[in-house]
């Protein structure tokens, strides 16, 4: 079987993927496009093969996932068609939709941030994104640990007792989505079945090796 992940050289919406077909030992192509972020996003060499029609089955856009020259589109799709094939779905057919679940709670939060980002007045921005990370922030992660309460059989595992896609999303979200890292961290660290996720993820060896390995990119 060929694999091929097709994205830009960035972490975004490809990552999640990535972790997993690492660190179930898949190996597959991980095609990237040169993507100039600090000029502009420029990408030509995506440009180009956009004009050409490459990626008309994903109505113009990355990530796709190729398998034996079959493709997927949508990055939440690949992702949850990568957990299903190497057991990042739990262990039933209960724990799949819960992972899932979890994923989507996970992605709540991530759509409730671009609320204050998106503001256009730069004093209403500040004052709101302060709110966010001092109260929105607290409580979102208040009701996924209650949440995690509940689909956690085994400390440091957000559903059931094995590694799963939910993990991997906590992970993402915690460590590396926010650009106030700190202020992100002082929330997730007061939630103790969310920070055994983290810590779990963060502590797995094929983690730490594809986090030594895999390009160095700004996002
Ligand atoms: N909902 C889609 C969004 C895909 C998307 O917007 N991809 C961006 C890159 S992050 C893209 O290819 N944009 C096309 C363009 O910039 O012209 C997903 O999750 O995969």
């Amino acid at each position: 079987m060929t694999i091929k992940l097709t994205y830009f050289n960035l972490r975004g919406l490809a990552e999640h993927t990535r972790y997993m077909l690492h660190i179930a030992g898949v190996e597959y192509e991980d095609n990237r496009y040169p993507i100039d972020v600090a000029n502009g996003f420029k990408r030509p060499e995506f440009d180009a093969d956009q004009a050409k029609g490459v990626f008309d089955m994903n109505m113009g856009r990355i990530p796709l996932l190729e398998i034996d020259g079959q493709v997927i589109g949508q990055s939440r799709p690949i992702a949850r068609y990568v957990a299903r094939k190497y057991g990042f779905m739990g262990d039933n057919d209960i724990e799949a939709a819960q992972v899932d679940a979890a994923f989507e709670h996970v992605k709540d939060i991530v759509d409730a941030y671009q609320k204050p980002r998106s503001i256009t007045d730069e004093a209403a921005k500040k004052e709101a994104i302060e709110k966010w990370f001092s109260t929105d922030l607290p409580t979102w992660y208040g009701k996924l640990e209650k949440s995690l309460a509940l689909t956690s059989k085994k400390d440091g595992c957000a559903v059931g007792s094995k590694l799963s896609l939910a993990d991997i999303g906590i992970y993402y979200l915690a460590i590396f989505f926010f650009d106030d890292k700190a202020a992100n961290k002082a929330a997730w660290e007061k939630c103790p079945k969310m920070k055994a996720v983290v810590e779990a993820v963060a502590n797995h060896p094929k983690v730490k090796e594809w986090e030594a390995k895999r390009p160095d990119t700004v996002m």
